[in-house]
């Protein structure tokens, strides 16, 4: 089946009771047992709930996986996949990534026993001369954020594998329908389903899709053990984001070409970041293992000081500012004192996380009232 299909289709058969031809939404936590052990699947809701396991397979099916897993966050995800290792291991990170998974790693990990090595991943070479005996995981961002840094799959899957570890893709920013990590080696994808699979900004939810069974049935335990899972309606509401996705993530592609191509020829921006420019260090390679270049745009604006930076976001009309990205409308972030503040000053400036910086997620508007609008807002910078 095309994507297109499955995205509409996928984990959602009518209802064998009623017919209904959406899921319903289980507003339960518990399910009545004949007797003790016997039941229709269901115990309790933490375990399972048919709402969730609805898009649990329409999550699995999208990442072409054999497993999908949804978390109460992109956060819970990533803590459990982190589970999946020991004290001792070491992991090679994107050097570019969410302040947050930089946070957990740095302050919930470290602590417990886990070593990091933060690396431009972009580099193949670099990725090679980390490697220690003790690596178990490679993690990267692939765009990744805020800098739209593209990381190469495959070969980064083949690497890892020769050094017996595993390669996890935050696939957020690309979403499974422009890039799909597991057929080119990848081990397990996370997402943050409360960016573009959701695509509403009305929900917070995580994702973790794979095919090994031992690693699925380890994650499913911590699921379940841990317990940050999503409740009825928020699986109802990414279920439904879903559908849409493939419509969603043309026009926030076809929108942010578009705004990139007029940030790059104003004056008063310096630099532009965006795969889908021909100018970006891996132009090819985004060409090569995605399907579009995204929504995502992030910009440095030649400013002063921040008084500057604060005249362009009064000036904004239709872009919002705001944490997050992947709903339907723009927003605007500013990752030096929002998504990225848990990174020490000075690592966030070697990496190019400058105050002038800026991060569009470009929403599905006419693309003529965006960029009308970051004129407006530049004109006050
Ligand atoms: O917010 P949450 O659903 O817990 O997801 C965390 C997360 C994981 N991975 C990536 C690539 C992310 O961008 C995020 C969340 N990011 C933002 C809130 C942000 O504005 O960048």
């Amino acid at each position: 089946m095309k994507w297109a299909t499955l995205a509409v289709h996928a984990g959602t058969e009518p209802d064998p009771m009623t017919g209904a031809v959406m899921v319903p939404v289980y507003f339960t936590s518990t399910y009545a047992q004949e007797a003790p052990g016997v039941h229709k699947g269901y115990e309790y809701s933490r375990t399972h709930n048919p709402t969730r396991t609805a898009l649990e397979t329409s999550l699995a099916q999208l990442e072409s996986a054999k497993y999908g897993l949804a978390f109460a966050s992109g956060m819970a995800a990533t803590d459990a996949v982190l589970r999946l290792l020991r004290p001792g291991d070491h992991v090679i990170v994107s050097r570019d990534l969410y302040g947050g998974t930089y946070r957990i790693m740095r302050q919930v990990f470290e602590p417990w026993g886990l070593k990091f090595d933060f690396v431009d991943t972009s580099d193949i070479a670099t990725v090679e001369g980390s490697f220690r005996p003790e690596t178990k995981m490679v993690w990267i961002e692939t765009p990744s954020n805020p800098l739209l840094h593209i990381s190469p799959i495959a070969a980064l899957a083949d690497l890892a594998h020769t050094h017996g570890a595993r390669l996890v893709v935050d696939n957020t920013f690309a979403t499974p329908y422009l890039q799909s990590p597991l057929e080119m080696g990848a081990d397990i994808v996370v997402h943050s389903a409360t960016k573009y699979l959701g695509g509403h900004s009305d929900v917070v939810m995580g994702a973790i899709m794979l095919n090994n069974e031992a690693d699925y049935q380890q994650l499913r335990f911590l699921q379940n053990a841990v317990g940050a899972v999503p409740g009825p309606m928020d699986a109802f509401l990414v279920l439904r984001g879903i559908k849409t996705l493939p419509l969603r993530m043309h026009k926030h592609s076809e929108n942010a070409l578009k705004i990139a191509e007029f940030l790059a020829a104003h004056p008063k921006v310096s630099k532009v970041y965006y795969p889908g420019l021909i100018t970006h260090p891996q132009y090819l390679l985004a060409k090569q293992q995605m399907r579009l270049p995204g929504g995502m745009v992030s910009f440095e604006v030649k400013v002063k000081n921040m008084d500057d930076m604060k005249n362009f976001w009064k000036g904004l009309r239709v872009f919002t500012l705001a944490e997050s990205l992947g709903g339907v409308e723009s927003l605007v972030n500013h990752p030096a004192t929002m998504t990225h503040a848990s990174i020490p000053e000075s690592d966030r400036l070697a990496l190019g996380i400058t105050p002038g910086l800026l991060r569009l997620s470009v929403g599905i508007e006419d693309a003529d009232d965006l960029i009308a609008d970051l004129k407006v807002a530049l004109q006050s910078v």
